[in-house]
């Protein structure tokens, strides 16, 4: 297996000091061994921003910088990658160090099964050389390929096999923003909705843990859409929902990954004034389902960022007590956002949702 702080060293040996990206879950011994040593690992809001701060530091040092992130993340990264870095345009080395979640033959969640199987004909048809790593990869031999095309102000990209990296343990954790459990939040949420009100909750392990709530209540699924892939989109998904049927409340549950992704559907969100739509989002400063890395939520107000963004009537909770007061104050009506701070962390047993997509799709439209 490949030691990260062997990669991290010969990286930095050559020059490329500098690390933008959104982690992943394969790339996590690799993304915590970065955050642990390097004062130079910018966690971006999204893929594509990431390869616009590698193109940055490349402007003002001449050195290509390296963006980590998961296949999922491709789709972000793609406008940059064709008109920014590109050969045609202004031609900027960046090394792509890429997790291959869903690779052909191995068995993984549903929406990373077409992701898995595009990954090296997008690579390719983006015109980007790469190579394969697994755990037997040497590294100076595929230093050699990846210098040459930098070397010719061409973007390079290494696709990582899952479990290629000797595990390495994130250890500057950011201390938790909140002493509240986050299906503890989750519980009392979801306690206090309106039974037929409808959730479109987020990526990751938020989804999961909803999915195993409703079984402890002996609920039915049916009225939860779970947005598997698509990060940062959650909140769009349920203001669609919400606008197609305003006879229904619809609640966004979602991550400060997720938000700050795509941020921009903030003030989207408050100009459409609709009444049904509620978000709320689990603040726990991290990327938690795929390492913990921090967000930079975790120093600032998401809710008075809200508030800032047209939606007034925005709060914040970090106690059980007002957490049940504001979810109150929401199903009455008098709340729009509420940005609730939860400890980071979750149970190692979590498991993952039964229903198909598919399947959960035509039960969610059914009850809409
Ligand atoms: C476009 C994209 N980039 C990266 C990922 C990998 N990923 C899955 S969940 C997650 C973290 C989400 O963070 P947050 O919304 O804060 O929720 P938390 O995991 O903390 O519950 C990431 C980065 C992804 N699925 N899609």
């Amino acid at each position: 297996m490949i030691d990260p702080g062997k990669l991290y060293n010969k990286l930095t040996s050559e020059g490329l000091d500098f690390f933008a990206g959104v982690p992943d879950s394969l790339l996590k011994d690799f993304c915590a061994y970065i955050e642990d040593h390097s004062s130079n690992n910018v966690i971006a809001a999204n893929e594509g921003n990431a390869v616009g701060l590698a193109a940055g530091h490349y402007l003002a040092t001449g050195r290509p910088g390296v963006v980590y992130m998961q296949n999922s993340g491709i789709g972000n990264a793609v406008n940059p990658l064709i008109s920014l870095v590109d050969e045609d345009v202004y031609k900027i080395p960046v090394l792509l160090i890429v997790g291959w979640r869903g690779e052909p033959g191995l068995k993984d969640e549903p929406q990373h099964v077409k992701q898995g199987k595009l990954t090296l004909p997008l690579i390719e048809c983006l015109g980007i050389g790469y190579s394969i790593i697994d755990e037997s990869s040497n590294i100076d031999e595929t230093w050699i390929k990846a210098e040459k095309r930098l070397k010719d102000n061409k973007p390079y990209a290494l696709i990582v096999k899952k479990g290629s990296f000797v595990p390495y343990k994130l250890k500057k954790i950011k201390p938790d923003i909140s002493e509240m459990n986050k299906e503890k939040a989750l519980e009392i949420v979801v306690e206090q909705l309106e039974k037929e009100s409808l959730i479109v909750s987020t990526t990751g392990k938020l989804s999961r843990e909803l999915f195993e709530l409703r079984e402890k209540r002996e609920e039915t699924h049916n009225r939860d859409f779970l947005t598997v892939g698509s990060m940062g989109h959650t909140s769009q998904i349920a203001l669609g929902a919400a606008l197609g049927n305003p006879g229904k409340n619809v609640y966004c549950f979602d991550g400060d990954g997720s938000v700050l992704m795509h941020m921009g559907s903030l003030p989207v969100n408050a100009s459409k004034k609709a009444a049904n739509f509620k978000h709320i989002v689990f603040n726990n400063g991290a990327h938690d389902s795929v390492g913990g890395q921090p967000t930079v939520a975790g120093s600032v107000i998401l809710s008075d960022i809200a508030k800032a963004s047209g939606i007034e009537k925005s709060m914040q909770v970090k106690t059980e007590n007002e957490l049940k007061k504001a979810v109150i104050r929401m199903v009455e009506g008098d709340l729009d956002f509420l940005e609730i701070l939860v400890k980071k962390g979750a149970r190692p047993d979590l498991g993952r949702p039964t229903i198909p997509p598919s399947e959960a799709k035509e039960n969610f439209m059914e009850s809409m």
